[in-house]
């Protein structure tokens, strides 16, 4: 039986790529989670006891990371990489743990596939590529030359040329992927969608950053999960994908569908300072992984996607409030 070991899959992407991994194969799937305030236990609830075990650790431990990569001993056995701190306004605040994270828990991980000789997936961003203008016709291609604006996003380009470098140095069975914003359940509320979801919810108005011209090319997770798998399955050794599903919308336009959806005027929002270096626009171009690799994604209506995911936190109060004073008094402290 195939076995994957599943780094930060306690998180938002991560717990969904093991649900999906669980329904959609045979494998026995081993999260390593170091379970940071970012994770969420209950996302991981259900899944079957003979196919699955949580490891509660740091990726960045060769003394947990080397046993359990050795455990991976089977032809199709395989690491898919997500652990990793994600959140670009923590950046700003405090560098460090993505910097330990994302770049050393990453070193550590491909020094022990390449000990072990195991296939690895390595989970990636689109803002590695920087940012394009609102009316550039061009979006990221693999070959988008690397240009990160954040801490976040450039500890996550460094963790990619360091896969990129491992694979030609030393002949690590690796793939890429590069993947633009996520929406969808089980988000952590200091991201854009689920803030303004649960900020409508619990009585406050949505907070946009500056004018709200940043455009985000939104995908739905589940989509995010068939492409790594897809990769995983029938990824060229060597080569990165970009995954997206061509959702390209302004923050100001998101920000207003939420409030229609949620039956309010689409004018009851606040401006607020705006992020330092905020990228202006992200796109990308996935034909490679679509023409080479025959992926497409499901969720192919953004306005439906997200009238379900606003369900979802209208019936998930339980998970996110105790979370949510903090997080506002946090964007508050900094005019957000
Ligand atoms: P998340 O913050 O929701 O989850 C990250 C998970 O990693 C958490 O469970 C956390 O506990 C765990 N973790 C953090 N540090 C760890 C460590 N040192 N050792 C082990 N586990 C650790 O993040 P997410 O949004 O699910 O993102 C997952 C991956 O996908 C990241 O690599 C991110 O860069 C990438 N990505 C995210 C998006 C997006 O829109 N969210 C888009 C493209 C790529
Ligand atoms: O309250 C807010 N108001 C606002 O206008 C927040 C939290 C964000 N924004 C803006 C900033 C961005 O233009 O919304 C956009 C999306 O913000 P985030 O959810 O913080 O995402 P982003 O910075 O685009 O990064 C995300 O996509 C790429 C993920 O957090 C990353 O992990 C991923 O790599």
């Amino acid at each position: 039986m195939q076995q994957v070991l599943v780094t930060g899959g306690a998180g938002f992407i991560g717990s969904n790529f093991v649900h999906h991994l669980i329904a959609a194969t045979d494998a026995r799937v081993i999260v390593l989670d170091k379970m940071t305030y970012a994770a969420s236990p209950a996302a991981l609830e259900g899944l079957p006891a003979d196919r699955f075990r949580l490891v509660v650790g740091d990726v960045a431990d060769a003394g947990t990371v080397g046993p359990l990569v050795a455990e991976l001993t089977g032809p199709d056995d395989a690491v898919v990489h997500f652990a990793a701190e994600s959140h670009n306004d923590n950046s700003l605040r405090d560098p460090s743990p993505f910097i330990q994270t994302n770049i050393v828990g990453t070193f550590v991980l491909l020094e022990a596939v390449r000990a072990h000789d195991v296939r690895l997936h390595h989970v990636s961003t689109d803002e590695v590529y920087g940012d394009l203008e609102l009316d550039d016709p061009a979006r990221f291609t693999e070959t988008t030359p690397y240009q990160p604006s954040s801490p976040y996003s450039a500890s996550k380009a460094g963790a990619d040329h360091l896969v990129r470098a491992w694979v030609r140095s030393f002949g690590v069975r690796a793939t890429l992927s590069n993947c633009s914003n996520n929406y969808g359940p089980w988000q952590h509320i200091e991201k854009f969608i689920p803030r303004q979801i649960t900020n409508v919810l619990a009585g406050t108005r949505p907070r946009l950053y500056g004018a709200g011209a940043n455009v985000r090319d939104w995908i739905h997770t589940e989509d995010h999960s068939s492409a790594v798998r897809t990769i995983l399955e029938r990824g060229q050794i060597g080569q990165t994908y970009l995954i997206g599903a061509d959702g390209e919308r302004s923050n100001i336009e998101v920000v207003r569908l939420i409030l229609q959806l949620l039956g309010r005027d689409p004018d009851d929002f606040d401006h607020v300072t705006d992020r330092a270096g905020h990228d202006l626009r992200y796109a990308i171009d996935s034909s490679r992984l679509r023409a080479e690799l025959g992926w497409s994604p499901a969720y192919t209506d953004f306005e439906a996607g997200l009238a379900a995911t606003i369900d979802w936190y209208r019936e998930h109060r339980d998970w996110w409030e105790p979370a949510k004073e903090a997080v506002e008094a946090g964007y508050a402290a900094r005019g957000q």
